[in-house]
């Protein structure tokens, strides 16, 4: 049952968000652009009026306990979804500054997508519950709690990455983030076991992980999603729609819909858009509130767009698999400038939104040069050999930090439950 109200809560209609209507011609963003890094939709960015309005009627259309998630956020909660959406375009631009540089050959962004991931992990209780994030998910990692350095030196493979130079993903079991593989599709079983778990030991915890629209194609999907329907688990699967899989279009890797895929596993999804930051929390609450219920899985389909290529190695040839109107129509709706005005509709001062941005972008500066100053201490090349976890032996990367207090890894995912 959609209920409104929940006890306490005030008698607010989804109506009565205060919201200044924007004026008729384009407003000027005040986010700061990089004119080398941003792609070309991006550099001279202004907010279309009928998109701020759209995005503005997009959340309050998602339904009443929809709404009523996104009129709890108040202005502290606003200015933190802005903050981490600025971080994370910041990452991706740090990165692909140092790829221009020949600081690193390539990196995978998720610009035009931050959305996607910062409305899912706003909505998790960050204490206990467990993500596990793709490529284009990174940002879920610094607001999960890992330092922010990890997204830089996890990709300079030095011996303070999360793996010892091993690997470039990254996650840290002890924050909640189950660090993937780069085998598509596979998130979904690994995330359906820790649910499973939670479940089975009566734990109020959800688990959350995003698949991209070709990795829905995957055997590793679909077997994770007949588990998990079927045994009713905990567990959030967020289809990240992008519209691509590496250089093949959506249309050209399937037949049916992403909204289809939810009723595939006897599931009721929840579409959002995956460009408005706030319709994505919205629906990720109302997500975990179902799995919390114990109504089972909850899928939600993200519509969004990738931005750039697969990885920065391929940029040209993913401007050739689309028309240059779709990134036009997406590169109007742009999920960082698009928020920054509807936080400026909601009575947010421009200062605040500015502050918020540059300590964004001095933290992520900081960031890179701390992990910059890590080449001074890559592994040695010995630490490269596998001791076999079966034979009980711990990779050398994991051994660093054991050894460290602060980053110390746990033996398993327990967390107050
Ligand atoms: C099982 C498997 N097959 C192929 C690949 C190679 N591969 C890496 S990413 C990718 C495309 C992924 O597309 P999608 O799932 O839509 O995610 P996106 O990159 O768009 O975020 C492919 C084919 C892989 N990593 N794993
Ligand atoms: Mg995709």
């Amino acid at each position: 049952m959609d209920s409104f109200l929940g006890p306490g809560r005030p008698r607010f209609g989804p109506s009565t968000i205060l919201f200044h209507l924007p004026p008729k011609s384009h407003l000027p963003s005040n986010v700061k652009r990089h004119k080398v890094f941003d792609p070309p939709e991006y550099r001279n960015w202004t907010a279309d009026p009928a998109l701020v309005r759209a995005y503005r009627d997009r959340i309050e259309a998602g339904g009443a306990t929809r709404a009523t998630h996104a009129l709890q956020l108040e202005r502290g909660d606003l200015l933190e979804l802005y903050r981490d959406l600025v971080v994370t375009r910041l990452q991706d631009t740090g990165l692909k500054r140092w790829v221009r540089q020949g600081v690193i050959s390539k990196a995978w962004l998720g610009v035009g997508e931050e959305a996607v991931t910062v409305g899912c992990v706003a909505a998790l209780d960050r204490g206990r519950d467990v993500v596990i994030p793709m490529i284009r998910n990174a940002g879920a990692c610094h607001m999960m709690g890992l330092p922010l350095e990890d997204g830089f030196t996890c990709y300079l493979a030095t011996a303070d990455s999360p793996s010892g130079g091993r690997d470039f993903h990254y996650g840290d079991i002890a924050r909640g983030v189950i660090q993937p593989v780069s085998h598509m599709g596979t998130t979904v079983p690994v995330a359906a076991g820790a649910a499973l778990a939670f479940r089975n030991r009566g734990e109020r915890r959800v688990a959350l992980t995003w698949t991209g629209d070709g990795a829905t194609r995957t055997a590793a999907f679909h077997e994770g999603m007949v588990f998990a329907a079927r045994v009713g688990v905990p567990l959030i699967v967020v289809i990240q729609n992008n519209q691509v899989a590496l250089g093949t279009r959506l249309d050209q890797h399937g037949a049916g819909t992403m909204e289809d895929i939810p009723g595939v596993y006897g599931l009721t999804g929840l579409g959002c858009d995956g460009n408005n930051v706030v319709d994505v929390y919205a629906a990720a609450a109302t997500a975990r509130e179902q799995c919390l219920r114990g109504e089972g899985p909850v899928v939600i389909v993200a519509e969004t767009f990738r931005m750039g290529g697969h990885a920065t190695h391929d940029e040209r040839e993913a401007r050739e698999t689309f028309a240059p109107e779709l990134f036009e129509h997406w590169g109007r709706r742009d999920p960082v400038g698009l928020f920054e005005a509807y936080l400026m509709g909601r009575g947010v001062p421009v200062e605040g939104i500015e502050a918020v941005e540059e300590e964004a972008r001095r933290a992520v500066d900081a960031a890179a040069e701390r992990a910059l100053a890590g080449r001074e201490h890559l592994p040695p090349p010995e630490s490269a050999l596998f001791p076999g976890i079966s034979e009980g032996g711990v990779l050398h990367g994991l051994r660093t930090r054991l050894d460290d207090p602060d980053r110390r890894v746990p033996q398993s995912m327990d967390r107050p439950g």
